[in-house]
Protein backbone atom coordinates (compact mmCIF):
# COMPACT_ATOMS: atom_id res chain seq x y z
CA UNK A 1 0.00 0.00 0.00
CA UNK A 2 1.10 3.54 -0.92
CA UNK A 3 2.27 5.43 1.90
CA UNK A 4 -0.16 8.47 3.20
CA UNK A 5 1.15 11.95 3.19
CA UNK A 6 0.70 14.68 4.97
CA UNK A 7 -2.80 15.96 4.79
CA UNK A 8 -3.91 19.51 4.70
CA UNK A 9 -6.43 20.83 6.21
CA UNK A 10 -8.48 17.96 5.23
CA UNK A 11 -8.78 18.54 2.03
CA UNK A 12 -4.89 17.86 0.36
CA UNK A 13 -2.91 15.19 0.68
CA UNK A 14 0.65 16.74 0.15
CA UNK A 15 3.02 14.68 -1.91
CA UNK A 16 6.69 15.17 -3.24
CA UNK A 17 8.89 18.62 -2.81
CA UNK A 18 8.84 20.18 -6.18
CA UNK A 19 10.90 23.52 -5.47
CA UNK A 20 11.98 25.29 -2.75
CA UNK A 21 13.06 28.98 -2.52
CA UNK A 22 13.64 30.90 0.72
CA UNK A 23 10.08 31.97 1.95
CA UNK A 24 7.82 29.04 0.42
CA UNK A 25 8.42 25.62 -0.77
CA UNK A 26 6.38 24.36 -3.71
CA UNK A 27 5.21 19.84 -3.01
CA UNK A 28 2.99 18.16 -5.87
CA UNK A 29 -0.30 17.28 -3.68
CA UNK A 30 -3.71 15.50 -4.16
CA UNK A 31 -7.13 17.14 -4.07
CA UNK A 32 -8.63 14.56 -1.80
CA UNK A 33 -11.97 14.28 -2.93
CA UNK A 34 -11.77 15.09 -6.47
CA UNK A 35 -8.41 13.60 -6.69
CA UNK A 36 -6.96 16.08 -8.59
CA UNK A 37 -3.22 16.70 -8.46
CA UNK A 38 -1.96 20.27 -7.79
CA UNK A 39 0.88 22.27 -6.86
CA UNK A 40 0.45 23.52 -3.36
CA UNK A 41 3.24 26.49 -2.32
CA UNK A 42 3.60 26.58 1.49
CA UNK A 43 4.63 29.82 2.27
CA UNK A 44 6.01 30.96 5.97
CA UNK A 45 4.11 33.78 7.09
CA UNK A 46 6.42 34.50 10.13
CA UNK A 47 9.57 34.34 7.45
CA UNK A 48 7.76 37.14 5.53
CA UNK A 49 6.93 39.14 8.38
CA UNK A 50 10.42 39.19 9.60
CA UNK A 51 12.23 40.21 5.85
CA UNK A 52 9.55 43.28 6.27
CA UNK A 53 8.07 41.83 3.28
CA UNK A 54 7.70 45.55 1.21
CA UNK A 55 4.44 46.52 -0.36
CA UNK A 56 5.16 45.52 -4.09
CA UNK A 57 5.51 42.16 -2.93
CA UNK A 58 2.24 42.23 -0.88
CA UNK A 59 0.60 43.83 -4.43
CA UNK A 60 2.12 41.01 -6.22
CA UNK A 61 0.96 38.05 -3.91
CA UNK A 62 -2.69 39.75 -4.90
CA UNK A 63 -1.72 39.62 -8.37
CA UNK A 64 -2.09 35.37 -8.77
CA UNK A 65 -5.65 35.31 -8.14
CA UNK A 66 -5.72 37.64 -10.83
CA UNK A 67 -5.02 36.35 -13.70
CA UNK A 68 -6.48 33.28 -15.92
CA UNK A 69 -4.65 32.26 -18.88
CA UNK A 70 -4.13 29.24 -20.69
CA UNK A 71 -0.33 29.96 -20.42
CA UNK A 72 -0.07 31.08 -17.27
CA UNK A 73 -0.09 28.67 -13.98
CA UNK A 74 -3.58 29.01 -12.15
CA UNK A 75 -4.30 29.70 -8.95
CA UNK A 76 -7.25 27.18 -7.88
CA UNK A 77 -7.76 28.69 -3.96
CA UNK A 78 -6.20 30.15 -0.83
CA UNK A 79 -5.91 28.53 2.72
CA UNK A 80 -4.49 29.93 5.36
CA UNK A 81 -3.33 28.77 9.02
CA UNK A 82 -2.14 30.68 11.94
CA UNK A 83 1.44 30.41 10.49
CA UNK A 84 1.07 29.89 7.14
CA UNK A 85 -0.29 30.14 3.15
CA UNK A 86 -1.21 27.87 1.23
CA UNK A 87 -1.46 28.65 -2.42
CA UNK A 88 -3.16 25.35 -4.40
CA UNK A 89 -2.23 26.18 -8.49
CA UNK A 90 -2.54 23.82 -11.26
CA UNK A 91 0.54 21.09 -11.34
CA UNK A 92 1.80 21.57 -14.50
CA UNK A 93 3.35 18.24 -16.04
CA UNK A 94 6.13 18.53 -18.18
CA UNK A 95 9.12 20.15 -16.47
CA UNK A 96 11.13 23.37 -17.01
CA UNK A 97 11.92 24.84 -20.31
CA UNK A 98 14.96 25.32 -18.65
CA UNK A 99 15.81 21.72 -18.57
CA UNK A 100 15.39 21.33 -22.13
CA UNK A 101 17.25 24.60 -23.07
CA UNK A 102 20.17 22.81 -20.85
CA UNK A 103 20.25 20.22 -23.23
CA UNK A 104 21.19 22.49 -26.35
CA UNK A 105 19.69 25.52 -28.01
CA UNK A 106 15.90 25.57 -29.64
CA UNK A 107 15.41 25.10 -33.31
CA UNK A 108 14.00 29.13 -34.54
CA UNK A 109 10.28 27.88 -34.93
CA UNK A 110 10.56 26.18 -31.54
CA UNK A 111 11.55 29.37 -29.96
CA UNK A 112 8.62 30.97 -31.54
CA UNK A 113 6.44 29.50 -30.26
CA UNK A 114 7.40 28.99 -26.86
CA UNK A 115 7.81 33.28 -27.27
CA UNK A 116 4.51 33.67 -28.64
CA UNK A 117 3.16 31.97 -25.90
CA UNK A 118 4.94 33.86 -23.41
CA UNK A 119 4.25 37.18 -24.96
CA UNK A 120 0.48 36.19 -25.29
CA UNK A 121 0.44 35.89 -21.52
CA UNK A 122 2.63 39.10 -20.94
CA UNK A 123 0.25 40.83 -22.89
CA UNK A 124 -2.94 39.64 -21.34
CA UNK A 125 -1.56 40.32 -17.57
CA UNK A 126 -0.26 44.14 -19.40
CA UNK A 127 -3.84 45.05 -20.37
CA UNK A 128 -5.21 44.24 -16.58
CA UNK A 129 -2.14 46.63 -14.76
CA UNK A 130 -0.15 43.45 -14.10
CA UNK A 131 3.43 42.84 -14.56
CA UNK A 132 5.72 40.31 -13.32
CA UNK A 133 8.86 41.72 -12.66
CA UNK A 134 10.65 38.45 -12.40
CA UNK A 135 10.54 37.17 -15.53
CA UNK A 136 12.76 34.06 -16.57
CA UNK A 137 13.02 30.99 -17.92
CA UNK A 138 12.88 29.03 -14.71
CA UNK A 139 9.53 30.82 -14.80
CA UNK A 140 8.79 28.67 -17.74
CA UNK A 141 7.21 25.42 -16.99
CA UNK A 142 5.99 22.77 -20.04
CA UNK A 143 2.66 21.37 -19.78
CA UNK A 144 1.62 17.81 -21.54
CA UNK A 145 0.71 19.33 -24.61
CA UNK A 146 4.66 20.93 -24.93
CA UNK A 147 2.53 24.39 -24.00
CA UNK A 148 4.28 27.24 -22.07
CA UNK A 149 2.58 28.17 -18.30
CA UNK A 150 4.36 31.05 -16.45
CA UNK A 151 5.05 30.62 -12.86
CA UNK A 152 5.14 32.80 -10.19
CA UNK A 153 3.03 35.78 -12.26
CA UNK A 154 3.12 37.24 -8.67
CA UNK A 155 5.41 35.22 -6.42
CA UNK A 156 8.47 35.73 -8.24
CA UNK A 157 9.74 37.97 -5.66
CA UNK A 158 9.82 35.02 -2.84
CA UNK A 159 12.29 32.79 -4.71
CA UNK A 160 15.54 33.02 -4.75
CA UNK A 161 17.19 31.63 -7.81
CA UNK A 162 17.89 28.14 -7.15
CA UNK A 163 21.25 25.99 -8.13
CA UNK A 164 21.15 24.71 -11.50
CA UNK A 165 23.93 22.39 -13.51
CA UNK A 166 25.63 23.21 -16.78
CA UNK A 167 25.30 25.47 -19.50
CA UNK A 168 23.46 28.35 -17.48
CA UNK A 169 24.99 27.84 -14.08
CA UNK A 170 25.88 31.19 -14.09
CA UNK A 171 22.93 32.96 -14.36
CA UNK A 172 21.52 31.79 -11.09
CA UNK A 173 21.80 34.70 -8.61
CA UNK A 174 22.88 37.01 -11.15
CA UNK A 175 20.41 40.00 -13.19
CA UNK A 176 20.72 38.26 -16.31
CA UNK A 177 17.15 38.95 -16.82
CA UNK A 178 17.03 42.34 -15.25
CA UNK A 179 16.45 45.83 -17.70
CA UNK A 180 18.78 48.33 -18.00
CA UNK A 181 16.73 51.09 -15.87
CA UNK A 182 16.01 48.47 -13.18
CA UNK A 183 19.72 48.16 -12.47
CA UNK A 184 19.82 51.56 -12.41
CA UNK A 185 17.31 52.50 -10.08
CA UNK A 186 15.89 54.96 -11.80
CA UNK A 187 12.25 54.14 -11.23
CA UNK A 188 10.58 52.16 -14.09
CA UNK A 189 7.77 50.96 -16.46
CA UNK A 190 6.88 47.33 -15.21
CA UNK A 191 5.37 46.78 -19.04
CA UNK A 192 8.67 47.62 -20.88
CA UNK A 193 10.73 45.61 -18.50
CA UNK A 194 9.01 43.07 -18.27
CA UNK A 195 9.50 43.16 -22.14
CA UNK A 196 13.41 43.59 -21.81
CA UNK A 197 13.29 40.33 -19.75
CA UNK A 198 10.89 38.47 -22.75
CA UNK A 199 13.79 39.66 -25.23
CA UNK A 200 16.47 37.87 -22.66
CA UNK A 201 14.05 34.79 -22.24
CA UNK A 202 13.94 34.75 -26.61
CA UNK A 203 18.19 35.07 -27.00
CA UNK A 204 18.78 32.02 -24.39
CA UNK A 205 16.27 30.24 -26.30
CA UNK A 206 17.74 30.48 -29.78
CA UNK A 207 21.23 30.84 -28.15
CA UNK A 208 21.28 28.04 -25.26
CA UNK A 209 23.34 30.71 -23.16
CA UNK A 210 22.51 34.17 -21.97
CA UNK A 211 22.93 37.50 -23.78
CA UNK A 212 24.96 39.23 -20.83
CA UNK A 213 27.24 37.14 -18.78
CA UNK A 214 30.29 38.30 -17.15
CA UNK A 215 31.91 36.79 -13.96
CA UNK A 216 32.25 40.53 -12.67
CA UNK A 217 28.93 41.58 -11.81
CA UNK A 218 29.96 45.31 -12.26
CA UNK A 219 30.92 44.46 -15.95
CA UNK A 220 27.99 42.60 -16.30
CA UNK A 221 25.74 45.33 -15.30
CA UNK A 222 27.50 47.63 -17.97
CA UNK A 223 26.85 45.30 -20.46
CA UNK A 224 23.58 45.46 -19.45
CA UNK A 225 23.29 48.90 -19.32
CA UNK A 226 24.48 49.41 -22.83
CA UNK A 227 22.81 46.24 -24.19
CA UNK A 228 25.84 45.03 -25.36
CA UNK A 229 25.77 41.59 -26.66
CA UNK A 230 26.25 39.31 -29.69
CA UNK A 231 23.93 36.79 -31.61
CA UNK A 232 25.34 33.59 -32.66
CA UNK A 233 25.88 33.13 -36.55
CA UNK A 234 23.14 30.84 -36.61
CA UNK A 235 20.38 33.71 -35.84
CA UNK A 236 17.91 34.44 -38.72
CA UNK A 237 18.37 37.96 -39.88
CA UNK A 238 14.50 39.07 -38.44
CA UNK A 239 15.36 37.05 -34.98
CA UNK A 240 18.50 39.66 -34.83
CA UNK A 241 16.02 42.50 -35.80
CA UNK A 242 13.63 41.76 -33.41
CA UNK A 243 16.15 41.59 -30.31
CA UNK A 244 18.10 44.52 -31.10
CA UNK A 245 14.61 46.74 -30.86
CA UNK A 246 13.69 44.52 -27.93
CA UNK A 247 17.11 44.49 -25.79
CA UNK A 248 17.16 48.80 -26.53
CA UNK A 249 18.52 50.25 -23.43
CA UNK A 250 16.11 52.95 -23.68
CA UNK A 251 12.68 51.90 -22.40
CA UNK A 252 10.96 54.57 -24.36
CA UNK A 253 12.40 53.53 -27.72
CA UNK A 254 12.19 49.71 -26.75
CA UNK A 255 9.56 48.29 -28.52
CA UNK A 256 5.98 47.32 -27.05
CA UNK A 257 4.49 44.42 -26.67
CA UNK A 258 1.77 45.30 -29.80
CA UNK A 259 4.78 46.07 -31.72
CA UNK A 260 6.02 42.73 -30.98
CA UNK A 261 2.94 41.06 -32.21
CA UNK A 262 3.25 42.69 -35.40
CA UNK A 263 6.99 41.42 -36.83
CA UNK A 264 7.40 39.17 -39.40
CA UNK A 265 9.13 37.19 -36.87
CA UNK A 266 6.76 36.58 -34.54
CA UNK A 267 3.65 36.05 -37.13
CA UNK A 268 5.19 33.54 -39.28
CA UNK A 269 3.21 30.60 -38.34
CA UNK A 270 1.15 32.56 -35.48
CA UNK A 271 0.07 30.20 -33.18
CA UNK A 272 -0.99 32.01 -29.74
CA UNK A 273 -3.66 29.72 -27.87
CA UNK A 274 -6.47 32.12 -27.44
CA UNK A 275 -7.32 33.40 -23.98
CA UNK A 276 -11.33 32.65 -23.30
CA UNK A 277 -12.69 36.85 -23.23
CA UNK A 278 -13.52 37.26 -19.61
CA UNK A 279 -11.03 36.13 -17.48
CA UNK A 280 -10.44 38.40 -14.75
CA UNK A 281 -13.80 37.98 -12.49
CA UNK A 282 -13.54 34.43 -12.06
CA UNK A 283 -16.93 34.39 -10.49
CA UNK A 284 -18.02 31.59 -12.27
CA UNK A 285 -20.50 29.27 -12.55
CA UNK A 286 -24.87 29.76 -12.88
CA UNK A 287 -25.18 30.63 -9.77
CA UNK A 288 -23.88 33.86 -9.90
CA UNK A 289 -25.53 33.89 -13.59
CA UNK A 290 -28.69 33.36 -12.00
CA UNK A 291 -27.88 36.24 -8.94
CA UNK A 292 -27.41 38.84 -11.36
CA UNK A 293 -29.54 37.95 -14.67
CA UNK A 294 -31.48 40.66 -16.53
CA UNK A 295 -34.73 38.78 -14.68
CA UNK A 296 -33.23 39.96 -11.17
CA UNK A 297 -32.42 43.24 -12.31
CA UNK A 298 -33.93 46.43 -11.83
CA UNK A 299 -35.74 48.11 -14.91
CA UNK A 300 -33.03 50.64 -15.14
CA UNK A 301 -29.97 48.36 -14.80
CA UNK A 302 -30.93 45.80 -17.70
CA UNK A 303 -27.35 45.03 -19.15
CA UNK A 304 -28.28 46.62 -22.94
CA UNK A 305 -25.87 44.79 -24.56
CA UNK A 306 -23.71 41.24 -24.08
CA UNK A 307 -20.21 43.06 -23.34
CA UNK A 308 -21.98 44.55 -20.36
CA UNK A 309 -23.79 41.59 -19.45
CA UNK A 310 -20.55 39.91 -19.00
CA UNK A 311 -19.55 42.44 -16.41
CA UNK A 312 -19.68 39.99 -13.17
CA UNK A 313 -18.11 40.66 -10.05
CA UNK A 314 -14.64 40.52 -9.26
CA UNK A 315 -13.19 37.48 -7.59
CA UNK A 316 -11.60 37.99 -4.16
CA UNK A 317 -7.70 37.59 -4.67
CA UNK A 318 -5.06 35.96 -2.39
CA UNK A 319 -4.27 39.47 -1.11
CA UNK A 320 -7.45 39.57 0.36
CA UNK A 321 -7.25 36.49 2.01
CA UNK A 322 -4.17 37.14 3.24
CA UNK A 323 -5.19 40.57 4.40
CA UNK A 324 -8.23 39.00 6.76
CA UNK A 325 -5.81 35.87 7.85
CA UNK A 326 -4.80 36.69 11.57
CA UNK A 327 -1.73 38.38 12.30
CA UNK A 328 -1.48 39.18 8.71
CA UNK A 329 -3.62 42.14 7.96
CA UNK A 330 -1.97 44.39 5.26
CA UNK A 331 -4.49 46.26 4.26
CA UNK A 332 -4.02 49.54 6.16
CA UNK A 333 -1.03 49.57 4.00
CA UNK A 334 -2.97 49.96 0.65
CA UNK A 335 -6.15 51.65 1.63
CA UNK A 336 -6.70 55.82 0.68
CA UNK A 337 -7.14 58.15 3.36
CA UNK A 338 -10.61 58.84 2.56
CA UNK A 339 -12.10 59.30 6.05
CA UNK A 340 -15.55 59.16 4.73
CA UNK A 341 -15.54 55.68 3.94
CA UNK A 342 -16.42 52.61 6.23
CA UNK A 343 -15.95 48.99 5.51
CA UNK A 344 -17.37 45.85 6.73
CA UNK A 345 -16.89 42.33 5.66
CA UNK A 346 -18.73 39.21 6.31
CA UNK A 347 -18.49 35.67 5.01
CA UNK A 348 -20.83 33.20 4.18
CA UNK A 349 -20.95 29.86 2.10
CA UNK A 350 -24.37 30.70 0.85
CA UNK A 351 -24.91 31.15 -3.28
CA UNK A 352 -24.53 34.89 -4.41
CA UNK A 353 -28.04 34.27 -5.11
CA UNK A 354 -29.06 34.19 -1.60
CA UNK A 355 -26.64 36.75 -0.67
CA UNK A 356 -28.56 39.38 -3.04
CA UNK A 357 -31.89 37.89 -2.21
CA UNK A 358 -31.11 38.42 1.66
CA UNK A 359 -30.07 42.31 1.10
CA UNK A 360 -32.92 42.96 -0.96
CA UNK A 361 -35.12 41.63 2.30
CA UNK A 362 -33.27 43.61 4.36
CA UNK A 363 -33.26 46.72 2.78
CA UNK A 364 -36.83 46.38 2.45
CA UNK A 365 -37.77 46.33 5.65
CA UNK A 366 -39.44 49.47 6.47
CA UNK A 367 -39.15 50.57 2.86
CA UNK A 368 -35.50 51.62 4.28
CA UNK A 369 -33.86 51.39 0.99
CA UNK A 370 -34.12 50.93 -2.37
CA UNK A 371 -32.15 48.32 -4.25
CA UNK A 372 -30.16 48.81 -7.32
CA UNK A 373 -28.10 45.41 -8.71
CA UNK A 374 -25.10 45.78 -11.10
CA UNK A 375 -21.95 44.21 -11.41
CA UNK A 376 -21.71 42.19 -8.55
CA UNK A 377 -22.62 45.01 -6.49
CA UNK A 378 -25.86 45.46 -4.72
CA UNK A 379 -26.45 49.25 -4.06
CA UNK A 380 -28.80 50.43 -0.87
CA UNK A 381 -29.93 53.72 -1.95
CA UNK A 382 -31.35 55.18 1.71
CA UNK A 383 -34.99 56.35 0.95
CA UNK A 384 -35.08 59.15 3.81
CA UNK A 385 -33.13 61.91 4.13
CA UNK A 386 -30.96 61.33 7.11
CA UNK A 387 -28.43 63.68 9.32
CA UNK A 388 -26.19 64.00 6.28
CA UNK A 389 -28.24 63.05 3.21
CA UNK A 390 -29.60 59.86 2.27
CA UNK A 391 -27.35 56.70 3.45
CA UNK A 392 -25.73 54.81 0.46
CA UNK A 393 -24.54 51.94 1.24
CA UNK A 394 -22.87 49.14 -1.59
CA UNK A 395 -22.68 45.76 -0.71
CA UNK A 396 -19.94 44.00 -3.18
CA UNK A 397 -20.08 40.09 -3.45
CA UNK A 398 -16.39 38.22 -4.05
CA UNK A 399 -16.36 34.94 -4.74
CA UNK A 400 -13.60 33.22 -3.14
CA UNK A 401 -14.35 30.00 -4.23
CA UNK A 402 -17.86 28.80 -5.63
CA UNK A 403 -18.57 27.91 -2.73
CA UNK A 404 -17.24 30.50 -0.37
CA UNK A 405 -18.19 34.16 -0.48
CA UNK A 406 -16.95 37.86 1.28
CA UNK A 407 -18.95 40.66 1.08
CA UNK A 408 -17.82 43.76 1.29
CA UNK A 409 -20.51 46.42 2.56
CA UNK A 410 -19.15 49.72 2.51
CA UNK A 411 -21.25 53.10 3.61
CA UNK A 412 -21.07 55.52 0.05
CA UNK A 413 -22.99 58.31 1.18
CA UNK A 414 -24.34 59.97 4.77
CA UNK A 415 -24.27 59.71 8.10
CA UNK A 416 -21.38 57.32 9.71
CA UNK A 417 -23.13 56.94 12.93
CA UNK A 418 -26.67 56.11 10.63
CA UNK A 419 -24.57 53.78 9.03
CA UNK A 420 -23.34 52.00 12.11
CA UNK A 421 -26.98 51.75 13.84
CA UNK A 422 -28.21 49.89 10.17
CA UNK A 423 -25.36 47.38 10.16
CA UNK A 424 -25.75 47.14 14.13
CA UNK A 425 -29.47 46.72 14.45
CA UNK A 426 -30.29 45.11 10.69
CA UNK A 427 -27.50 43.78 9.02
CA UNK A 428 -25.56 41.70 11.50
CA UNK A 429 -28.12 40.05 12.84
CA UNK A 430 -29.86 39.37 9.54
CA UNK A 431 -26.91 38.03 8.42
CA UNK A 432 -26.49 36.11 11.45
CA UNK A 433 -29.69 34.39 10.53
CA UNK A 434 -28.27 32.60 7.45
CA UNK A 435 -25.29 31.57 8.77
CA UNK A 436 -22.77 34.66 7.60
CA UNK A 437 -19.83 35.56 9.66
CA UNK A 438 -18.78 39.16 10.30
CA UNK A 439 -15.34 39.84 9.81
CA UNK A 440 -14.49 42.91 11.35
CA UNK A 441 -14.81 46.32 10.03
CA UNK A 442 -12.24 49.38 8.50
CA UNK A 443 -12.33 53.12 8.90
CA UNK A 444 -10.23 54.55 6.46
CA UNK A 445 -8.44 57.40 7.30
C1 LIG B 1 3.30 24.01 -11.02
N1 LIG B 1 3.55 22.78 -11.41
C2 LIG B 1 4.74 22.23 -11.21
C3 LIG B 1 5.73 22.92 -10.54
C4 LIG B 1 5.51 24.21 -10.10
C5 LIG B 1 6.48 24.97 -9.45
C6 LIG B 1 6.21 26.26 -9.04
C7 LIG B 1 4.98 26.80 -9.29
C8 LIG B 1 4.01 26.07 -9.94
C9 LIG B 1 4.25 24.78 -10.37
Amino acid sequence: MEKQGKILMQKYELGRLLGQGTFAKVYHARNLKTGQPVAMKVIDKEKIIKVGMNDQIKREISVMGMVKHPNIVQLYEVLASKTKIYFAMEYVKGGELLAKVLKGKLKEDLARKYFQQLIGAVDFCHSRGVYHRDLKLENLLLDENGDIKVSDFGLSALWESRKTDGLLHTMCGTPAYVAPEVINKKGYDGAKADIWSCGVILFVLLAGFLPFQDKNLISMYMKISRAEFTCPLWFSPEARKLLSRILDPNPRTRLSISSIKKTPWLRKEYNQIEAPRLLLSPFSGCQVESAFDSSTLDDGLVPKNEAERSMKPPSFNAFDIISLSSGFDLSPLFEKNNISTHKDRFTTTREASTIVSKLEEIAQVDSKFKVLKKNGTVTLQGSKVGRKGQLGIDAEIFEVTSSFHIVEVKKTAGDTLEYIQFRDQNLKPSLKDIGWEWRGSEHDG
